[in-house]
């Protein structure tokens, strides 16, 4: 029943369930909830079942009622669920019940007004602009801390992609649900979290298959990504150059290729807003030959561009200048670094995967010795295949280089895990044999002695790119490195 009293559907099942029909086109603003209210019978004096409640927060139900029926048809008590807004003791749904129709005293508009201004407010409460809200999901077989660690990481690529977390959510599995990943109750929990809070995502910290990111979204309603497609989005948004838009948009159709056979809704949500920038809705819903052709036609774009490149660095070879790669963990401090040491302003943020594409400077040294430096595009752990391989290219500059500097936050809690994902994927990129030095940066965080003793452990020279005195015992060090046999000379 609508909100002017109207019936909208009518339903008969059997003694045991009824089957609800598509009601997608009843979809209201801001709360989310579908302005329907679903009034049946039960049968055996049974209160609102577990089924029923699930219905309501998966449905976004204005309310929920049962009316007992007895042998001759007569109606007996009534009950009536609705959901609540965010409140403090976390519950999620209140019941209500009248011995008969007659001590039915319930103003149900001024209840669902009420309702939806306190959902509203939630939604709109911190914040005047409107943007994403999601809840993160990690999904996990191996213990409850490590789960957490990644959600933080994937809280900062949420907040780098401009979304806000309402919160987060751990589900400890013992083995993956094929369908739903994870059991359904738990979902209802999920879907009823989203409800309250005001958000439409579900951010998912594994990689989802076309079939899951399906029964995920047709089950809750709800946008569902995962890791992968909100990094992708994040590529998407810094793209700046024609070079790096391509690899994204590649690495999206890439992506977008498996996950069109499973049209319908979940793949209209999934092109839509969050993991749909780029490419753009029209052409993500294209079917898969258009895709293909696509896809060949910016490997050739993307072909022509790299033989041009192919053209600028035989120059540079012939000119013998050394190169030196900074590379690292996202928002270690190479782009700070590469500003420091050359006086230049590439983009520089607190918020991961603010660089994606590169960039070359000259770098002086004393004796009029030159090298030129650049900036990369920064690593993650477990990155994903379709962005490793789409940059793989860009990196391949790296082949050249005489020098890395591989730049890490000694201020990270994860510190030798970034090292090591970073490590990782030089050793993919087949970069293990090029001399590396260890730069442990944001020193000047920590105290002066913890950075030099953590740099003497490790093997690597504290530095603060922020602070340009601090980078002579690394100028040194390069210099040492670079032209070996003379810089012991005088000047
Ligand atoms: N305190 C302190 N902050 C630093 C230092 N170096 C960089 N930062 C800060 O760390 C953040 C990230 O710096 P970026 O230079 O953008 O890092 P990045 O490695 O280029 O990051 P991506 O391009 O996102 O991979 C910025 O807020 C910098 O101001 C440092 O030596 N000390
Ligand atoms: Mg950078």
């Amino acid at each position: 029943m609508t909100r002017k009293g109207e019936v909208a559907f009518v339903i008969v099942g059997d003694y045991k369930h009824i089957t609800i029909p598509d009601m997608s086109k009843y979809r209201l603003g801001v709360s989310r909830l579908k302005g329907l209210r679903c009034i049946h019978t039960h049968l055996n004096g049974e209160p609102l079942s577990e089924e029923d409640i699930t219905d309501l927060v998966l449905l976004g139900l204005d309310l929920m009622v049962c009316v007992q029926v007895d042998e001759k048809g007569i109606p007996g008590s009534i009950s009536l669920a609705n959901i609540l807004p965010d409140n403090s003791n976390g519950k999620g749904w209140i019941v209500n019940q009248v011995p008969d129709i007659g001590q039915l005293d319930f103003d149900f508009l001024e209840m669902i007004q009420s309702l939806e201004a306190e959902l509203a407010r939630t939604r709109f409460g911190r914040s005047l602009v409107k943007e994403e809200r999601a809840l993160l999901v990690g999904v996990t077989t191996g213990p409850r801390w490590k789960e957490e660690e990644y959600l933080d990481e994937l809280e900062a690529l949420a907040i780098s992609d401009n979304i806000q977390v309402v919160g987060r959510e751990v589900q400890l599995i013992k083995k993956a649900d094929p369908r739903f990943l994870i059991r359904k109750g738990k979902l209802s929990d999920l879907a009823l979290r989203c409800l309250q809070t005001g958000s439409n995502l579900l951010i998912f910290n594994k990689e989802l298959t076309p079939a899951q990111v399906k029964s995920l979204t047709d089950f809750t309603e709800l946008r569902i990504i995962d890791r992968s497609q909100l990094i992708l989005d994040i590529f998407a948004r810094r793209a700046v150059t024609r070079e790096g838009k391509i690899q994204v948009e590649l690495a999206q159709l890439k992506y977008l290729l498996p996950r069109l056979a499973t049209k319908n809704t979940a793949m209209s949500r999934l092109t839509g807003g969050i993991g749909g920038r780029g490419p753009g809705e029209t052409k993500l819903e294209i079917n898969r030959r258009r895709v293909r052709e696509r896809i060949a036609r910016l490997n050739q774009e993307l072909d022509d561009i790299r033989r041009q490149r192919e053209g600028r660095r035989r120059l540079r070879g012939l000119r013998r200048l050394p190169i030196i790669s900074i590379v690292g963990y996202t928002n270690a401090g190479k782009s700070t670094l590469l500003n420091t040491l050359t006086h230049s302003h590439v983009g520089v943020q607190n918020r991961l995967f603010e660089t994606l594409d590169p960039s070359s400077r000259r770098l002086r040294f004393p004796r009029d010795r030159e090298v030129i430096i650049t900036d990369t595009v920064g690593f993650i752990r477990n990155l994903p295949k379709s962005l490793m391989e789409a940059f793989a290219a860009t990196l391949e500059e790296l082949h050249d280089a005489d020098l890395l500097l591989h730049v890490v936050d000694t201020t990270s809690p994860y510190l030798e895990e970034q090292i090591r994902a970073v490590e990782e994927i030089l050793g993919k990129l087949e970069l293990n044999s090029v001399p590396t030095l260890l730069v442990l940066n944001k020193a000047d965080l920590l105290g002066h002695g913890e950075a030099h003793g953590l740099a003497k452990r490790m093997g690597g020279i504290a530095i603060s790119a922020l602070n340009p005195p601090s980078l002579s015992p690394l100028m040194q060090s390069v210099e040492a490195l670079i032209w070996p046999h003379s810089s012991s000379l005088p000047i």
